[in-house]
């Protein structure tokens, strides 16, 4: 078993866009800048958003922190959202999900102007990056696609097993690994990863075990501690874990700790890949919204 080791090449890549931003900084260019938009006190959003934010400040990405109330309402988030379009000093923002339940997540995303969508949810560089054209594209696929590629893990006529359907996972990495190559997108160094043979499986899937058993690549992001055991995987597999959840552990000292949604105990011993939780997928996400930031700043 290869640990896949998320930390590292997160920490890799910073050093990477610290480069890039000295480089700008020496020819007196403006410094890019992130502004992320937070709603209410969910303590994940805000572990997240600091994560976040403490990684543009460690490559010199400037960042603001713009946070509301949970009781703002939805069209005054859309004059933010407006705002922050038609600020020439923001290069990316984002709006940290999820919303309040009174907020309509949808209608949010989409007043995004796409070119400064640096999470890559709105519909245009969805319907971009399934197009195959130039976008920007959702930062945990970005990550995977990146941790793939910077371990040498080839995806042509593999068999990708992807357990889970959401906007933000499920359906862009699916589309990604199935994509041509030749397709694929600036400034990804994945550029020979796709040409996969891609099985989105989710709640209602049947036969679970038996579909992921003829996985070459399982990618698992369902929110769902153990979900994917080691009887459900053949010897050699390669295992991508999406998952962070909480759960009560009086022994750490915050009361809980994190897994995913793979039992990695057991399902380790039969891989030849695997991420592990915390430090697999979690920090590529990070380092792939700072990439995204980049990419929109040179846009
Ligand atoms: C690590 C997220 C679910 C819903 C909304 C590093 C993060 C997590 C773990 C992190 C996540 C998950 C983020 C680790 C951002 C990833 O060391 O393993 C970083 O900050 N994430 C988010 O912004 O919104 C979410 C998961």
């Amino acid at each position: 078993m290869n640990l896949l080791d998320g930390k590292k090449i997160a920490a890799d890549i910073r050093a990477e866009l610290r480069e890039e931003v000295e480089t700008l900084k020496a020819q007196g260019k403006r410094v890019p800048k992130l502004a992320v938009v937070i709603v209410g006190n969910n303590p994940a959003s805000e572990t997240y958003v600091n994560n976040k934010i403490k990684a543009c400040a460690e490559v010199g990405i400037e960042a603001a922190r713009i946070a509301y109330d949970e009781s703002i309402s939805e069209q005054t988030l859309l004059n933010e959202v407006t705002k922050l379009n038609n600020d020439p000093t923001i290069d990316g923002f984002i709006v940290q999900l999820p919303l309040p339940e009174h907020i309509n997540e949808s209608a949010i995303l989409s007043a995004i102007d796409y070119r400064k969508d640096v999470d890559g949810l709105t519909p245009e560089n969805v319907g971009r990056t399934v197009q195959g054209l130039p976008s920007l594209v959702s930062a945990t696929p970005r990550g995977i696609r990146e941790l793939l590629a910077r371990y040498d893990i080839q995806t042509e006529g593999k068999h990708v097993v992807v357990i889970g359907r959401s906007n933000i996972v499920g359906k862009p990495i699916a589309m990604l690994l199935m994509q041509r190559p030749y397709l694929s997108l600036p400034g990804m160094s994945a550029s020979s990863l796709g040409d996969a043979t891609v099985t989105i499986c989710h709640s209602k899937t049947r036969n679970l075990a038996d579909i992921c058993r003829t996985a070459d690549i399982i990618i698992v992001a369902a929110g769902s501690p153990k979900l994917l055991t080691a009887d459900m995987v053949r010897d050699g597999v390669v295992v991508i874990d999406v998952g962070i959840n909480r759960v009560d552990d009086i022994t750490s000292p915050r009361g809980y700790r994190l897994v995913g949604d793979v039992d990695f105990e057991s399902v380790a011993p039969k891989a030849a890949f695997i991420t592990p939780v915390p430090g697999g997928v979690g920090p590529m996400t990070i380092a792939s919204l700072l990439q995204n930031t980049l990419q929109a700043y040179h846009s």
